[in-house]
């Protein structure tokens, strides 16, 4: 495997030189973040972040995410130009070596969470979902209440939108998925790309809006979809592991035999109840996740795909920007690095 961190660019108050000092991290997984989902992305926009990344010695180990236009998951007319728009970024993106790209099909919004600096027992902070709390927030003034998406939309913005999906159940949406994908994979097999769809975070549905990769199930429905290695899965261990049942070493056992894991994110979570749970540092011993049994069965089917810590706490006085602050993604990193080496 390849371990890398996400990296938010140039604005990112973590520097490239600070995750080229992780011991076993030899890639950054990392997006264009100023471009809107409207327009295609440059190739001098592309080759100014990987000159950038392999100035530091490291390498873009995948793009996440090239984000997928609303009109696409709404299946609008408009969608075949914002597919075109795509399938150029693809091009693009092939052109400077890029091999993994991460996407998500989660309508209007993607990772949701109800705190962003849960306290913990011993002074750390991490981020928390209650589905309680979520359903109390209030969407009529837009997303301000909401924690991470407070300047995304306004009431009225959000109330067209979600108009919009008021008539597009989890089936409609599958087709709209269906659409976007047996046009954009032959294309990506052309280019020797590999696309991976990330799990919705959280796995079922908020706000009313359809979600509709949560389980093993959806993850076979999608790879069935088109029958090609570049259409496969950003396995979010953090993302599937909230949902009761999901029993992810034996998914992750099946879908790496399969090769149909593109590209890795490990995390773990503590159960509350009912959908609610909270992050924890990344060892299998913190949390509720057999990190350990995940690692086992990547490395058992020859897994070689860029994998990186996900979320982190906050820990040692850090601020930043929550969930990927430096100190325990670099330590989740090390206990990644370790585990894989003692595999041999
Ligand atoms: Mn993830």
């Amino acid at each position: 495997m390849k371990l890398s961190l996400r990296w938010y660019g140039p604005d990112d108050p973590v520097p490239l030189q600070y995750i080229h000092q992780i011991p076993g991290v030899t890639g950054v997984v990392s997006s264009l973040h100023d471009m809107t989902p409207d327009a295609a992305w440059p190739r001098e926009s592309i080759e100014r972040m990987v000159d950038q990344i392999a100035h530091h010695g490291l390498e873009l180990a995948a793009v996440e995410s090239l984000p997928v236009h609303e009109d696409i998951k709404l299946g609008r007319t408009s969608r075949d130009r914002h597919i075109d728009n795509y399938l150029t970024s693809l091009e693009n993106l092939a052109a400077f070596g890029v091999t993994t790209v991460c996407y998500n099909f989660m309508p209007v919004f993607d990772w949701t969470r109800t705190d962003l600096a849960y306290p913990l027992a011993d002074g750390s902070t991490c981020l928390r979902y209650d589905h309680h709390d979520l359903s109390r927030i209030d969407l009529s003034r837009g997303t301000r209440d909401l924690p991470g998406w407070s300047a995304a939309f306004s009431g009225k913005a959000l109330e067209s939108l979600r108009q919009a999906y008021a008539g597009i159940d989890e089936e409609t949406l599958w087709d709209h998925l269906s659409y976007f994908l047996s046009r954009v994979i032959p294309e990506a097999e052309r280019l020797g790309l590999r696309l991976g769809i990330h799990p919705d975070d959280p796995p079922w549905s908020i706000f009313g809006l359809p979600r509709i990769m949560v389980d093993g199930d959806a993850m076979r429905r999608l790879i069935r979809i088109v029958d090609s290695p570049s259409n496969g899965i950003s396995l979010c261990t953090g993302s599937l592991g909230a949902k009761l049942g999901n029993d992810l070493p034996a998914l992750v056992d099946e879908l790496a035999e399969l090769d149909r894991i593109v590209f890795m994110h490990v995390r773990n979570i503590h159960f509350e109840g009912d959908r609610s749970f909270h992050e924890t540092a990344h060892p299998t011993v913190c949390g509720d996740l057999d990190i350990l049994a995940i690692l086992k069965s990547l490395h058992k089917n020859g897994f070689r795909g860029p994998l990186r810590p996900d979320h982190g706490r906050m820990i040692w006085g850090e601020t930043g920007k929550p969930g990927y602050g430096l100190f325990d993604r670099a330590l989740g990193a090390a206990y990644l690095h370790g585990i894989w080496e003692a595999l041999g």
